[in-house]
């Protein structure tokens, strides 16, 4: 069977899978499949918790998480960036042109600029009205399972069977201003070691943090699991150490060396998207609780 390349993503983002699948079927690098892919979902408008259109803070502030991993183990990162589009290719800037790992919030900004990214307006009108809609009441709770829009983080293999990951969001809608959450730390929202496989993560980025998922899951294939077993392992820990694991989500989709692919999540309803010879699909996952 040949097992790559293929392309996976957290939710139905399938044009962002396709996206990808498309440059590795012309032999392209898996960093720039991902870079790519990713980019699909950060400059849809519709998608309100990704890149441009995405939801703000509590306080009408738009700031993004984004990190990328290459198969020789580099990563670059930016948190709590503002007005730029696409926070993933910053954080590729960040991998390959700095010493550094992670630009935060103005510094990250600067930096952008520097490199020739435009600043832009991302908050969106709709985003904005929903926003003051929240004004009103201002409930501060996880909406589970929102399908369809949600972080991407996606995982793909090229034709030399090398691995690279990518990892992008606006994170909670109307957390706290300051917030970062899992999707930028290399280890929690994404990791991959390119002689194992790698993992993302979407959903509560604090239950994600806490548990160091994307890292774990890497370990668990590393020590013989496969993808399937290590997120469910992954989940379950936050399960055990988490009382209120009821109340939000944590999703993980990982890949090995041999390209298999395996997901587990708290609630029914997370799936995956997948592009691999030639074909698309959405694939439920399976979950801790129906
Ligand atoms: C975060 N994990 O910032 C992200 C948000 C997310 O589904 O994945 N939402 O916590």
């Amino acid at each position: 069977i040949q097992k790559y390349p293929v392309a996976v993503a957290t939710w139905n983002f399938q044009n962002a899978t396709k996206m990808a699948g498309s440059i590795l079927e012309k032999g392209g690098s898996a960093l720039d499949a991902v870079e790519k892919g990713v980019m699909v979902e950060e400059a849809n408008l519709k998608n309100t918790t990704v890149g441009d259109g995405g939801a703000p803070d509590r306080d009408g502030n738009v700031t993004l998480d984004a990190c990328i991993m290459s198969p020789d183990g580099n990563a670059g990162s930016v948190v709590y960036l503002k007005e730029i589009q696409h926070p993933v290719s910053v954080a590729r800037k960040v991998m390959e042109e700095t010493p550094h790992v992670m630009l935060a919030g103005e510094g990250a900004l600067q930096f952008a600029i520097q490199q020739g990214f435009q600043k832009k307006n991302i908050l969106t009108k709709e985003s904005e009205k929903a926003w003051k809609e929240w004004l009103k009441h201002k409930e501060y709770k996880p909406i589970i399972n929102i399908e369809n829009h949600d972080t991407i983080g996606m995982l793909c293999m090229d034709k030399n069977g090398d691995i690279a990951g990518a990892c992008t969001t606006s994170g909670l809608s109307y957390k706290m201003n300051g917030r970062v959450g899992d999707s930028p730390i290399i280890g929690a929202g994404l990791f991959l070691d390119n002689e194992i496989g790698g993992a993302v993560g979407t959903g509560m980025g604090e239950a994600i943090m806490k548990s160091v998922g994307s890292f774990l899951i890497v370990e668990l294939m590393r020590q013989g699991k496969s993808p399937q077993e290590a997120c469910k392992e992954a989940v379950m820990r936050t399960v055990k150490h988490n009382p209120k694991y009821k109340d939000f989500q944590v999703a993980y989709v990982a890949m090995n060396k041999q390209g298999e692919i395996g997901s587990y999540c708290i609630h029914k309803g997370f799936s995956y998207a997948k592009f691999h010879m030639g074909e698309s699909t959405d694939n439920l996952s399976d979950s801790y609780l129906d």
